[in-house]
């Protein structure tokens, strides 16, 4: 049956990519509306379900529809999400309520069924985080086949993790220094055109940043696997889609890269680029727009030998690290 979607947040860079996937994946929109802050109200959108006029989010309003999509805040959807639970269906993809015990946090090809636990005055579903999206999907196959004991991951994430200010603050800078001048910067802690910069989201109390510390925290939860050990680097480097994975496991079981390959290989929502023969590896360029995630340079491990292996994921930060996995999630309710 057709579905009254709802947007929230349409305009940013995730809220574009969620109409498109809607289409992509055919999803049964019966009718499609585009909510933001008043500042965009009355815009109009072309998109592949017809022209749409951005609307002022309310609560009202966006509790009409059968299934809420959120590309909003973390603190705006702390306000709203649970009121718009009541009444409909909401998939948030903020970091508000991932760790809620109450509300699933949900990866469709790893622990879709968790959406069954929802109660009917409380639908509220937690989209990953993007970094978390993109290692788990390698990551689980891996860990169903072998068992992990340990993950060591080191990221490389795209400036659209800080949205469409981000991109564009890359492709700014890169101009000015081009031509001559100081880079400047503004979304980023420094600047990002020319160089890496070791530092996403905040500093925690142990040292690490939030955006590592949620790959750890958000990996456990999805994977119903509190003990694996799992720590982060996170780095922002300048690309504009895909966030790329250097990832080491150690595993229960022993593990050898043939043995991964055939087990990756056939996991849904996964490309096997792994002939470095040929030159073929994971990389951002191939990555972009593109629904798999890709994983491939794989190596038994130097450090934990027969019981362990060094990876390298990419995938599209803005898909299945954000609307398509919001996209997947809402299939599994029609
Ligand atoms: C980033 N993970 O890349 C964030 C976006 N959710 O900045």
């Amino acid at each position: 049956m057709a579905k009254a979607v709802g947007i929230v947040g349409a305009t940013g860079a995730v809220g574009a990519e969620l109409i498109q996937v809607l289409a992509d994946l055919k999803f049964p929109v019966g009718s499609l509306h585009l909510f933001a802050s008043e500042r965009s109200a009355g815009k109009t959108v072309t998109t592949p379900f017809g022209i749409k006029t951005i609307e002022t989010f309310s609560v009202e309003a966006a509790s009409k529809m059968d299934i809420v999509l959120l590309a909003v805040s973390g603190e705006f959807a702390k306000q709203y999400a649970p009121l718009l639970a009541e009444k409909t269906i909401v998939i948030d993809n903020s970091s508000a309520f991932r760790l809620d015990e109450n509300v699933p946090l949900v990866i469709p090809e790893i622990n879709g069924e968790a959406v069954k636990e929802l109660r009917r005055n409380h639908q509220l579903v937690a989209n990953p985080n993007c970094t978390t999206a993109i290692a788990a999907m390698a990551l689980w196959p891996l860990h169903k086949e072998f068992g992990l004991k340990k993950v060591i991951v080191s990221s490389y994430q795209a400036t659209s993790g800080a949205g469409i200010e981000g991109m564009n603050e890359l492709l700014e800078e890169t101009g000015r220094v081009l031509g001559g001048e100081e880079a400047g910067h503004k979304v980023f802690a420094h600047p990002i055109a020319f160089n890496v910069i070791p530092h996403i989201d905040s500093f925690q109390e142990n040292g690490y940043t939030k955006e590592e510390m949620k790959v750890t925290w958000e990996t456990r939860k999805i994977f119903g696997a509190p003990d694996i050990a799992i720590s982060c680097t996170a780095v922002r480097v300048p690309t504009l889609r895909v966030h790329a994975e250097a990832i080491t496991i150690e595993t229960e079981k022993p593990v050898n890269p043939g043995a991964a390959r055939i087990v990756l290989k056939d996991a849904p929502g996964v490309d096997l680029v792994d002939n470095p023969e040929a030159k073929q590896y994971p990389m951002p360029v191939n990555a972009t727009k593109k629904h798999n995630i890709e994983v491939g340079r794989i190596r038994q491990s130097i450090v934990f030998g027969d019981h362990g292996l060094d990876i390298f994921v990419a995938g599209d930060q803005l898909l299945k690290g954000a609307a398509l996995n919001a996209v997947q999630i809402a299939q599994l309710f029609i």
